[in-house]
């Protein structure tokens, strides 16, 4: 394995952050205060984080509707994060665009996507860019399992294949797409449909950093290196509901409960790093109390601070350039 101590105390620090800051969201939504749809990424932060990893500055990404591990792994603020969602002034988008349209381009950052199977063809855009201006960075594209058979997406394949461009497509298949499961809703086998567009690519368990990192590292290496587009199959679960209200009536009794009791990736990688003798235990509940008094400072700033003011209300609706 490649990560030194630093980089696994980051890895641990950004997974944590996320559950922190989701099941902080999950409480906040509850309580009535958050505007418009919440879609929780809980679950899930061991692809985020093993993928984004491997990513540096000159890189992109195009998120999901289910974004905020997206943008935490891709390293915007916090802090901004939790007021966009809150919908006030000091938001990463000003306030105005809520939890399903953070974004910041500053960080290559190019956003939560209402649009399922949106990502995709942005992030072609942005790899077409790198491309020919030689900056050496590549972008990626998170899609769900339902994303994954949307046409934007197999059609973005079969271009940045034909392009050859520095793209690489994540399947997050967290089993399902709404209440419509995976296993049902997919034909075949999404490692051979890539490999049918011509994009190569590889499954991993999507709840185990490592495995989704070192997985990660070969198609981002590789796709960097000029030897066009890569596909990632990453299997995983989500914790919460659809969105924020969603009764999950769909789901097994006690399903949830047992991924987590055994698959957890944040429990996974404290058993791995500690019995290894990587990281102490202490060192990792000293991460916790961390972000746990950032995500309180975060909620808190976002409640006291302004909604946008009317004057804005026809400010940044277009780019322009
Ligand atoms: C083009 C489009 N079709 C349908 C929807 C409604 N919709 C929102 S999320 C979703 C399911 C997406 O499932 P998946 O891609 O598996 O992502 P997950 O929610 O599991 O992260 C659907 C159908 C939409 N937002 N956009
Ligand atoms: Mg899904």
């Amino acid at each position: 394995m490649e990560l030194n101590r630093e980089q696994l105390l980051a890895a641990y620090h950004q997974m944590r952050t996320i559950r922190e800051f989701e099941d902080r969201v999950h409480r906040e939504f509850a309580s009535g205060e958050i505007p418009g749809f919440v879609h929780l990424y809980a679950g899930e932060e061991a692809c985020a984080v093993g993928v984004c990893m491997n990513l540096t500055e000159v890189d992109y990404i195009a998120s999901t509707h289910r974004g905020h591990g997206h943008c935490i792994a891709k390293g915007c603020d916090v802090k901004a994060m939790m007021k966009e969602i809150y919908g006030r002034k000091g938001g990463l988008c000003a306030g105005k665009g809520g939890s399903m349209h953070i974004a910041d381009m500053s960080k290559g950052m190019m956003g939560a996507n209402g649009i399922v199977g949106g990502g995709p063809p942005l992030i072609c855009g942005a790899a077409l860019t790198a491309k020919t201006l030689k900056t050496g960075g590549v972008a990626v594209a998170f899609v769900g399992d339902g994303g994954f058979n949307q046409g934007t997406t197999l059609e973005s394949m079969n271009l940045a294949a034909v392009w050859k461009l520095p793209a690489v497509f994540v399947l997050e298949d967290n089993g399902y797409a709404e209440s419509t499961a995976s296993s049902w809703s997919i034909g075949g086998d999404p490692l051979e449909r890539a490999r049918g567009l011509g994009v190569p690519g590889e499954r991993v368990d999507g709840h185990d950093f490592f495995a989704v990192y070192e997985a990660a590292r070969r198609a981002i290496s590789r796709t960097r290196a000029g030897e066009g587009p890569s596909f990632l199959h990453l299997k995983v679960n989500r914790y919460y509901g659809h969105f924020e209200g969603d009764a999950t009536t769909y789901r097994a009794p006690n399903e949830v409960e047992k991924i987590k009791s055994e698959r957890d990736c944040l429990m996974l990688f404290r058993k791995r790093v500690v019995e290894s003798g990587l990281l102490k235990a202490e060192q990792l509940d000293e991460i916790d109390r961390e972000v746990a008094a950032l995500i309180d400072a975060a909620v808190a700033e976002a409640k006291a601070a302004p909604m946008p003011s009317p004057e804005e209300l026809m400010t940044d609706v277009y780019a322009s350039y």
